[in-house]
């Protein structure tokens, strides 16, 4: 089962990524959109935008989105293996 989540456009979406019981680096990517990160592994970072940061295993990051692009975009780790497990969410704006 995916895991969904919405919000309404034009807004700003804070989104926490726990960290996960896996020992690798995860390419964190959201489709069609760039983000900033806040915090990542317990640091508080300001101007980082990405669309794809390194998340080190174990650790935890802090995004936040401005939903400024309507519909479905997939939020994932880009390691197909992690995808094939469930590491992936749907972000559905309107
Ligand atoms: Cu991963």
């Amino acid at each position: 089962m995916l895991y969904e989540t919405a919000a309404r456009a034009d807004e700003l979406l804070l989104l926490d990524i726990p960290e996960v019981d896996m020992g690798n680096i995860h390419p964190i990517h959201l489709h069609r959109n760039t983000f900033e990160v806040t915090h990542i592994a317990g640091t508080p970072t300001a101007g980082l935008r990405k669309d794809m940061p390194m998340l080190g295993g174990y650790q935890e990051m802090a995004i936040c989105v401005v939903t400024d692009q309507t519909g479905a975009s997939l939020l994932h780790c880009h390691q197909q293996l992690h995808m094939d497990y469930g590491f992936m969410a749907l972000l559905r704006v309107s």
